[in-house]
C-alpha cells in the first residue's frame, strides 16, 4: 500500500484552496479600490484642467496654457497612504515661478496658475520616487502668447 498518495491528495486541496482563497482575495481587494478610486478619477473637476499624478509620474505631462489667462487646474493623487515613498503625498512645482501645490493621498488640490510670461517652463515632484532628478516625475508647461 502507497502511504504517500493520500497525504499528496491533502498537499493538491491545501494549493487548490490556497489559490482559491487568494483569487478570491484579490477580486474583493480589487473591486474595493477601484471603488474608492472611481469618483476621484470620474470626477469632472467643472472648468478645471485635470492632471493626475501618481507613483508612475504625471498624467498629462504637458499642459498648455494660454499667457495672462488664469487656469484653474485639479490635481488628483491617484496614491494613498501605503506608499512606503512619500506616504503617498505628491506636489506640483514650477521652480521658476516659485509655484508649489502639495496634493494629499487620494485628494484632489484646486489652484490657479496664472502665467503671464510665455515659454516653456519645467515642473516637477520632488516628494517620492528620487524626485526632480526621476524623468517621470517632471513635466512641462507650455505656455503660448
Ligand atoms: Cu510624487
Amino acid at each position: 500500500m502507497d502511504k504517500r498518495n493520500p497525504s499528496r491528495k491533502d498537499d493538491r486541496f491545501g494549493l487548490i484552496a490556497f489559490i482559491t482563497v487568494g483569487v478570491i482575495v484579490i477580486l474583493v481587494l480589487g473591486a474595493g479600490i477601484w471603488q474608492g478610486l472611481r469618483p476621484l478619477i470620474a470626477q469632472p473637476a467643472a472648468g478645471a484642467k485635470q492632471v493626475q499624478i501618481s507613483m508612475s509620474g504625471f498624467a498629462p505631462n504637458v499642459i498648455r496654457l494660454r499667457a495672462g489667462s488664469p487656469t484653474r487646474i485639479a490635481l488628483v493623487d491617484l496614491d494613498d497612504s501605503n506608499h512606503i515613498d512619500g506616504g503617498g503625498w505628491h506636489n506640483f512645482k514650477v521652480p521658476y515661478f516659485h509655484i508649489t501645490e502639495k496634493v494629499a493621498p487620494l485628494s484632489t488640490k484646486y489652484f490657479t496658475l496664472d502665467i503671464k510670461k510665455p515659454g516653456i517652463y519645467r515642473f516637477y515632484c520632488d516628494i517620492c520616487c528620487g524626485g526632480s532628478a526621476d524623468p517621470s516625475m517632471n513635466g512641462l508647461l507650455v505656455v503660448k502668447a
